[in-house]
């Protein structure tokens, strides 16, 4: 009680001065007339682009479409090189939806014209004449991620300048290249090190592939890609026994539950998501996402906070923070989380485990059922999406 009527004030007052200096000079405080406070007005522009998004694009689910905006953030931001320069590319800058015709059509990019197609109205329609198209990706891609259960709010800044040039050929990962290459391009792209990178390959709870496999649709990265959990990272360890269809495609290795019927393919492995697994760089990194899921920190668990941090930093790459606005404050609060701990898909156990990290290997309990898992097609396991 004494503390806290002597120290609150105080803590109110620290807040509020930080908020003004880092506001002055171009910008102050704001008001949004849904009442949200905000650094700068300009993050007002936002919410009713937020609520577009969600309910006539992602369809307030964890949708395919919210997949894909999130793939195309890393794909844009990605794009620079501090060895190549400026000219090789600007970052998270809306280069795809500037130039639609040149990144989209890179080998690496297969299949995020979709996502640049989809978005590019938001960018054209004159709705949001402040918003820029580096902004709208990262932007969507939190508002995207938020809709998938479990997922953290992340961060947003606000002010990226419009792309003046796409980025050259070479800078986005693909799953056939080896860990060295990926920690190399990650290293060049923003200093990002092997647990950034881990931290990223999170998303690829909530993921699925339309082109590593041509003849299948939809293939996902885990049995839950409309959950953001942990079972993406206790999948890829463990041993692959085939494929869902066609075998060794480029950047393909076999997966733990290949089984599919009808729309519901199954299971994928990239052979990069294999290899960061087992590395002695990033494997236990890898093996500890597993159980962190349900340790709470801060009302976020660790895993979904290491999400958080490492989006940050990617989403600002080719900019400096501090010419940018801090626009958190109008990123949706996320759907509540399902709690629900990652567990062995049914048939599965620490049998089938390739452990690649020397500490123990939580203990986990097996999902009950004789048969391999269906994973479904549909979020909620509709019968139509
Ligand atoms: C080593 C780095 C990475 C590699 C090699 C990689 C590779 C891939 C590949 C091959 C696909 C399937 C695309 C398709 O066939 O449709 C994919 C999907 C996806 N990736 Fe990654 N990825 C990497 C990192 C990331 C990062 C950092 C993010 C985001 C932060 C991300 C987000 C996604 C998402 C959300 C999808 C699913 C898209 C959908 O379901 O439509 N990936 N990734
Ligand atoms: C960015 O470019 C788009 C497409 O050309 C345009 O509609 C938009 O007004 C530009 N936004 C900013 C902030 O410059
Ligand atoms: C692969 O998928 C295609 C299209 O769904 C199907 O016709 C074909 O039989 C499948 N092949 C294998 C090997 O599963
Ligand atoms: C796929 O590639 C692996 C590794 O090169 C090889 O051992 C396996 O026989 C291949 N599988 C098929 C069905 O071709
Ligand atoms: C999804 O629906 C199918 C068919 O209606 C059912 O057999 C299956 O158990 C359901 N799966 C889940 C995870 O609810
Ligand atoms: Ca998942």
């Amino acid at each position: 009680m004494v503390f806290s009527s002597i120290f609150l004030p105080l803590s109110t007052l620290a807040i509020g001065y930080s908020v003004l200096v880092k506001a002055a000079p171009s910008t102050r405080g704001a008001v949004c007339s849904d009442g949200t406070v905000v650094s700068n007005s300009v993050c007002c522009d936002f919410i009713p682009l937020a609520k577009d998004l969600t309910e006539n694009f992602f369809e307030n689910e964890c949708s395919e479409k919210a997949h894909e905006v999130l793939r195309l953030s890393f794909h844009d931001a990605i794009a620079f090189s501090q060895s190549k320069g400026p000219a090789a590319g600007g970052g998270a800058d809306g280069s795809m939806l500037i130039f639609p015709d040149v990144e989209p059509n890179y080998a690496a990019n297969n299949g995020i014209i979709d996502s640049v197609e989809d978005l590019s109205p938001f960018l054209s329609s004159g709705k949001y004449p402040s918003i820029s198209a580096g902004d709208l990706i990262q932007f969507g891609a939190a508002v995207a991620v938020g809709l998938c259960p479990g997922a953290p709010r992340l961060e947003f800044l606000a002010g990226r300048p419009n792309a003046t040039a796409p980025a050259i050929d070479g800078l986005v990962p693909e799953p056939q290249d080896s860990v060295d290459e990926i920690l190399a391009r990650f290293q060049d792209a923003a200093n990002l090190d092997g647990e950034d990178i881990v931290s990223l390959l999170v998303s690829h709870t909530v993921a699925r592939a339309d082109h590593v496999d041509s003849d299948i649709a939809a293939a996902p990265f885990d049995s839950t890609p409309f959950t953001f959990d942990s079972q993406f990272f206790l999948e890829t360890l463990l041993e692959g026994v085939g494929f869902p269809n066609t075998t060794n495609n480029t950047g393909e290795v076999a997966s733990p539950l290949p089984l599919g019927q009808g729309k519901s393919v199954g299971e994928i492995r990239l052979q990069s998501d294999l290899a960061l697994a087992r590395d002695p760089r990033t494997a236990c990194f890898w093996q500890g996402m597993i159980t962190y899921h349900f340790f709470p920190i801060d009302e976020e668990v660790l895993m979904a906070a290491r999400f958080k941090a490492a989006m940050a930093k990617m989403a600002i790459i080719g900019h400096d923070a501090k010419d940018l606005v801090d626009c958190s404050a109008v990123v949706p609060k996320p759907v509540a989380a399902l709690k629900i701990p990652a567990m062995y898909p049914a048939t599965k156990s620490f049998r089938d485990v390739q452990q690649a990290c020397p500490s123990p290997f939580p203990s986990l309990s097996t999902a009950p059922g004789a048969e391999e898992t269906i994973i479904p097609h549909c979020p909620d396991n509709q019968s139509t999406c």
